[in-house]
């Protein structure tokens, strides 16, 4: 088989994972693993990468195409030695339900206070907590791209009055948008505040003490909450956790953090009306991974644009 068809894998799957995977895809093409000892990834045309050994554009310095093994990609665009060729981000509406599910199920848990209800349990009380609706709140989304849009669908089927803000203004029948320079606005209207931006220069640590003030104080919930699955980048962990502290926010569900994983003496680990998950919101599906970036090969190898390209100068 042609080296010049070679796809080299270095993703976070386990290795048996990865055979199950491989039994139906990349037919035709040859599959190099990276972790290999001894492969020569010389010639390889592609690579999939999710946070790989950064000696591997060295050692492949063919590459025509990267791969990246989820969405985000920031990890890759701070890598040493990126050579100069087109980034493929991971599109997959496996991705994109995974994400929603993971969003409505937190912005539901606030409105249904299960944090403090868990907490009831666990005390054994007996306490029926006020119960507003899903009506008397706004969730505003921030980052309206795949992801945020798909999100924003579903909570409104839930019922959800929802804001959206991005870069450039998007047009959502029955949802009032912001662009960048609106951000305070958006803000102010925002009960629950969902994070679902890319880390770039310019979104990290955008979640800091300043914005969690701009939020909406006194609504339906009381306090305001913050729910991120973006990068844990844009959070400053110091002023969220001083925010749930004073009482600024309410509570949080928090899938994404500064440092991963989470240090055991976080105080977030303890906070009762904090919900933590491992990065683990939306996970990527292999084949769905495997099916997209062959789908691009092909694209590409017939002349035709590759899709989902990353916009090395704004980041994402
Ligand atoms: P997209 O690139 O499709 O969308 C990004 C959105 O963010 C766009 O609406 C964009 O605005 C907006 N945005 C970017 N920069 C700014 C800025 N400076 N100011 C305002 N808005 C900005 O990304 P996806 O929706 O596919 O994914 C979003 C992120 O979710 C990923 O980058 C990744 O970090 C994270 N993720 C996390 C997962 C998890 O399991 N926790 C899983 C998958 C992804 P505009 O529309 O104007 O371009
Ligand atoms: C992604 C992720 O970016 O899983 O896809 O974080």
């Amino acid at each position: 088989m042609s080296a010049r068809n070679s796809v080299v894998i270095d993703l976070k799957f386990e290795r048996r994972e990865v055979d199950a995977a491989l039994a139906d895809a990349f037919r035709g093409r040859t599959v190099l693993r990276a972790s290999d000892p001894g492969a020569d990834l010389s010639g390889a045309r592609y690579a999939m990468i999710w946070r790989p050994d950064p000696s591997l554009f060295e050692r492949a310095p063919k590459l025509e195409i990267l791969f990246s093994g989820g969405a985000g990609v920031d990890y890759i665009l701070t890598m040493p030695g990126l050579p100069d060729i087109p980034i493929v981000r991971f599109v997959d509406e496996s991705l994109t339900t995974r994400m929603s599910e993971w969003v409505v199920l937190q912005a539901l848990s606030h409105l249904r206070q299960v944090p403090a209800y868990l907490k009831q349990q666990h005390a054994r009380q007996w306490r029926e907590l006020p119960q507003p609706e899903a009506k008397d709140l706004t969730v505003g989304v921030m980052g309206l791209g795949v992801l945020g849009l798909d999100s924003v669908r579903k909570l409104k089927v839930m019922g959800f009055n929802v804001v959206g803000w991005s870069r450039s203004r998007k047009t959502i029948e029955g949802v009032e948008t912001f662009d960048a320079g609106e951000l305070t606005a958006f803000l102010a209207k925002t009960d629950i505040l969902v994070g679902l931006l890319p880390l770039t220069p310019e979104t990290r640590g955008i979640f800091d003490a300043s914005l969690f003030s701009k939020l909406r104080q006194g609504g339906a919930l009381g306090r305001p909450v913050f729910i991120n699955a973006g990068r844990g980048g844009s959070q400053v962990e110091a002023d969220l956790i001083a925010a749930l502290e004073k009482g600024v926010l309410g509570g949080a569900s928090l899938d994404v953090f500064e440092k991963e994983p989470l240090s055991s003496d976080s105080p977030l680990w303890a906070m009762d009306n904090v919900i933590v998950t491992p990065h683990a919101a939306s996970a990527s599906d292999i084949r769905a991974l495997f099916r997209n970036a062959e789908a691009q090969m092909d694209r590409y190898e017939a002349g035709e644009p590759l899709q989902h390209v990353v916009d090395r100068k704004s980041g994402y």
